[in-house]
């Protein structure tokens, strides 16, 4: 098997304030540059992006102007050695998405949404990557009655369609989510990602990016959606996090609440060889609310020592010892192989 240097990236909301429902910032916000420099200081290769992450207060921005501030970032960006891996325009935010965007039942809503994408085609252009991610937030419904699933889907390959003819090299990665901010969601699998390019004049355009949390939320094992979506060869990209059930969605550290579920998704990504087209490990993690000014890295660092250490269990893992008990059916056996490789001696 062939080894697999892996490189990881964050985004400038995972230093994260501390700010949940039901009470304030517990930490104070750093400025982009403090961002820029601190992921330069964890050896992290790449940076992620929402549209409004490169350009702040976007919307009150002309077209010209969000490119020149792009360009700018840019330069910041080769100036520290760092990449921008994707843009992900933040439909969820702006008084003019209360009703989700590509699915909206207002008309001038979902041309804004539409606009708003294809703005951040344009910024990613500019930021030197194609890489587009849509975590579709808000395309779903509270109401079940307020909105037609047959036209949704409609509507949502249409706006796929828009984006994918307003550039011809972007390629769009479809980040699904089963709920939260909305009860039910358009999008919730992989499965139904992979699906819905198909509607779309150039299904090889559209791949998917798994959330370890969101599959969870799904009720699904995230390493079996890594092996689905690479059988295809669609993983493009990978938010790796920690869950603990079916609850709010909680961007633990990786590992945080279920090592073995954690295992199980590095050596699915091992065995199809992730991160050989270029692919970043990302880590959508953020502090716990009680954590201080002076341990703002932490989430990341030990997000990544554990991914590093569960190659290390992957590459090293009984593999003859657990195919005889495969072959053997003696799931007993195999049960306590695994435990006592992760446990060690
Ligand atoms: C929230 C998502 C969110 C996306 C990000 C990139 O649940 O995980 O953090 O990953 O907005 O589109
Ligand atoms: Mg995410």
């Amino acid at each position: 098997m062939i080894k697999t240097e892996y490189r990881f990236c964050a985004g400038p909301w995972n230093f994260s304030e501390g700010r949940d429902p039901y009470g304030p910032e517990t930490r104070p916000a750093q400025s982009f540059p403090w961002k820029l420099a601190a992921l330069k200081k964890l050896g992290f290769a790449a940076m992620m992006f929402h549209d409004d992450d490169a350009v702040p207060e976007i919307d009150s921005k002309s077209h010209a102007q969000v490119l020149k501030e792009a360009k700018a970032l840019r330069h910041q960006l080769d100036g520290e050695g760092i990449v921008a891996e994707i843009v992900a325009p933040r439909l969820w935010f702006s008084p003019r998405t209360v009703d989700g965007g590509y699915t909206s039942n207002r008309k001038a809503d979902r041309q804004y949404a539409l606009d708003r994408s294809k703005q951040t085609i344009d910024i990613a252009r500019e930021l030197g990557t194609h890489l587009i991610v849509l975590w579709l937030a808000r395309e779903g419904t509270y109401l079940r009655e307020s909105k037609s699933g047959a036209r949704s889907t409609e509507l949502l390959a249409a706006a796929l369609d828009a984006m994918l003819a307003h550039d011809p090299e972007a390629r769009l990665c479809i980040e699904p989510k089963p709920n939260e901010p909305m009860d039910h969601a358009y999008i919730p699998t992989i499965g139904h990602a992979l699906a819905i390019a198909h509607l779309t004049r150039d299904p090889k355009r559209i791949g998917c990016l798994i959330e370890s949390a969101h599959s969870i939320l799904a009720g699904l094992d995230p390493a079996d959606e890594i092996d689905f979506a690479m059988s295809f060869g669609k993983l493009w990209s990978i938010h790796l996090n920690d869950q603990n059930g079916l609850k709010f969605d909680q961007d633990k550290p990786f590992g945080s609440a279920n090592l073995r579920v954690a295992f199980n998704q590095v050596r699915a990504l091992e065995r199809n060889g992730y991160g050989r087209s270029g692919e970043y490990v990302a880590f959508d993690v953020h502090p716990f609310r009680t954590t201080r000014e002076e341990h703002y890295l932490k989430h990341l660092e030990n997000s990544r020592k554990t991914f590093l250490r569960l190659v290390e269990k992957a590459r090293t893992y009984p593999t003859e010892q657990a195919d005889a008990l495969i072959a053997d059916l003696n799931y007993q056996d195999l049960d306590q192989l695994v435990l006592e490789h992760l446990l060690g001696k």
